[in-house]
C-alpha cells in the first residue's frame, strides 16, 4: 500500500493485514499478538479511542471485568507503542450518573497512565457523560498532562489544546465534546422538524469553522490539527447500542462539513469502527467492546496516528482482543445442544449466548428448560432464552435479518418505533418520518410527566 491516507478506507481484514505487515517481526508481542509499530524518530503518536461506555451492562449483567481487560490492554498499547497523546472522543461513561466501581476504574487508569511515562490525554464528553460529572476534577487533572472538556467554552482559542504544551506543540488537538442544543441553536416556538434539523446541522458546521478558523493560526506554523468530534456523521453505519444523539436523530451531518485544516478527525459515538464520508482523515474508533448483540461479530479496534514534518504521516488499526464473546443460537429445542457446542469459546471470560427457540415446547420457564443445555459448556453461559418463530413476537415484522427482534428493544420504546416505521412506513415521506418520530417523543415526554404530575396538560399537537 503506497499510501495510507489516500487509499479506499480498509475493511478492518484489510487494516488488519496492513498492520501486520508493517510490524517488525522481532518486537515484543502486544496482547493482541501483534508487535509494537515501530515510531519514526521525530513523530507525535496519537492513539485515537472512544465509546468506552464505563459502568455498562448488558441486560443485567455487569462488563466491568471485560473494562478491566481492555484498559489493560490500552496501558499495554500506549506504553508499547511509545504513544504520545491519548485521545477519547467522547462517551467515557455510560450514564451521567456512573457506578461508583466506574469511576474508580477511569481513575485508576488515569493514574496508571500517569505511571506509565509522559503520554497526555485529551478526553471529551459524549452524549452519555455528564460534562458536569466529566469536568469536575478538571484542574487537578490539567495538572498531570490530562485535558478533560465536557462542555464547550465561550471562545474557540480555547477549544484547542496544544500538546505536549504551548511552549512547543507538536500537535494541536481542538478538543470539540458532544453539542448540546444550546450549542447549536436557539430554539424558536413553531419550528418544523426540517427547520430544526437544518438549524442543528448548520450549527455543528459552524462550530467546526469556528474551531478551524482558532486553529489556523497553528496550521500557518506548521503544526498539525486533530479535531475530535462526538456526533453522527450521514451515511455511517450505526448498530443498536448507540443512544439517539438529537432529537429524532436529527443533526447527522456530512463528512465535508469538517475542514480541510483538520489533519485528522477523531470521532465518537457510532460503535462501529469506519472511515466516515469514504474519508480516510475522519474515523469513528468506535467502541472497545460489543456493547449490544448487534455488534457482536465487530472486530474492535484502537487507531493509531502519527504526525511528522506538520502532517499526518500514517495510520493504523490495532485489534482490541476480545475478552468475551456474544452470541446468539436459534433453533428448534432439538437442535439447540448441538448449535450450542459449536459456538463454546476460548475467549478468557465464557461467551455469553442468547438462545431463541423456535416452536418451544410449553414449559413455566423457557430459560429453565435451556439452562441445562448449556451448562456442560464451561466456556458458555446463557443470558437470555426467549420464543421464536412463526406467531412470536418476530412476527410483526419487526425481527431483523440477523435475527435479533424486538424485545431486544424493550428497554428502548424509540428504538422499536423506528423499526415500526421502517418496516410499515415505505409509503411516508421523510418528512412524515420525522414528524411522527417527532409526535411520538412528544407523547412519552408527556406520559412521562403525567406519570410524575397527574393534572399536566396533553400536547397539543
Ligand atoms: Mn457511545
Amino acid at each position: 500500500m503506497s499510501d495510507p491516507l489516500e487509499a479506499a478506507p480498509p475493511s478492518n481484514a484489510e487494516a488488519h493485514a496492513f498492520v501486520t505487515a508493517t510490524l517488525p517481526a522481532t518486537a515484543e508481542p502486544l496482547a493482541s499478538g501483534w508487535s509494537p509499530l515501530a515510531k519514526p524518530v521525530g513523530a507525535f503518536r496519537v492513539l485515537h479511542t472512544a465509546d468506552w461506555h464505563l459502568g455498562k451492562c448488558l441486560l443485567t449483567r455487569s462488563r466491568t471485568d471485560e473494562h478491566a481487560r481492555f484498559l489493560a490492554f490500552l496501558l499495554q498499547a500506549i506504553r508499547e507503542n511509545q504513544v504520545d497523546a491519548l485521545v477519547v472522543a467522547g462517551d467515557v461513561f455510560d450514564s451521567p450518573n456512573p457506578p461508583q466501581a466506574a469511576v474508580k476504574q477511569y481513575y485508576d487508569f488515569l493514574s496508571s497512565l500517569r505511571g506509565a511515562g509522559a503520554c497526555a490525554a485529551v478526553i471529551v464528553a459524549g452524549n452519555h457523560d455528564s460534562p458536569g460529572h466529566l469536568e469536575a476534577p478538571r484542574e487537578v487533572l490539567r495538572s498531570l498532562s490530562f485535558h478533560v472538556i465536557g462542555t464547550l467554552a465561550a471562545q474557540p482559542a480555547d477549544w484547542l489544546v496544544p500538546l505536549p504544551g504551548p511552549a512547543a506543540p507538536r500537535l494541536v488537538v481542538a478538543a470539540l465534546p458532544f453539542l448540546r442544543d444550546a450549542d447549536l441553536r436557539v430554539g424558536l416556538s413553531g419550528q418544523s422538524v426540517e427547520e430544526i434539523r437544518c438549524a442543528l446541522v448548520a450549527g455543528i458546521a459552524r462550530r467546526y469553522q469556528e474551531a478551524a478558523q482558532a486553529a489556523g493560526e497553528w496550521r500557518a506554523r506548521g503544526v498539525p490539527v486533530l479535531a475530535t468530534g462526538h456526533l453522527t456523521v450521514v451515511g455511517a453505519t450505526g448498530s443498536e447500542s448507540e443512544r439517539e444523539i438529537h432529537i429524532g436523530g436529527l443533526g447527522a451531518v456530512g463528512a465535508d462539513c469538517f475542514p480541510e485544516v483538520f489533519d485528522y478527525v477523531a470521532l465518537g459515538h457510532l460503535h462501529r469502527p469506519q472511515a466516515a464520508g469514504g474519508k480516510g482523515r475522519v474515523r469513528y474508533a468506535g467502541s472497545p467492546l460489543a456493547l449490544s448483540f448487534s455488534e457482536a461479530d465487530d472486530v474492535k479496534e484502537v487507531r493509531l496516528l502519527d504526525f511528522e514534518g506538520g502532517a499526518l504521516t500514517g495510520q493504523w488499526s490495532l485489534c482490541v482482543p476480545p475478552a468475551r464473546r456474544l452470541t446468539r443460537v436459534r433453533g428448534r429445542h432439538e437442535e439447540l445442544a448441538e448449535k450450542l457446542a459449536a459456538a463454546a469459546s476460548e475467549n478468557a471470560l465464557p461467551c455469553w449466548v442468547e438462545v431463541t427457540v423456535e416452536a418451544p415446547p410449553p414449559c413455566d420457564n423457557l430459560f429453565d428448560l435451556i439452562l441445562p443445555l448449556v451448562a456442560p459448556h464451561g466456556g458458555l453461559e446463557l443470558i437470555r432464552a426467549r420464543p421464536g418463530g412463526a406467531g412470536g413476537p418476530a412476527a410483526g415484522g419487526l425481527g431483523g435479518e440477523d435475527g435479533e427482534d424486538w424485545l431486544t428493544h424493550l428497554d428502548d420504546p424509540a428504538a422499536v418505533f423506528a423499526r415500526r416505521l421502517e418496516a410499515d412506513g415505505s409509503g411516508l415521506s421523510p418528512d412524515d418520518r420525522a414528524a411522527l418520530t417527532d409526535a411520538f417523543r412528544e407523547l412519552r415526554e408527556f406520559h412521562a410527566e403525567r406519570r410524575r404530575s397527574p393534572d399536566a396538560a396533553a400536547p397539543t399537537r
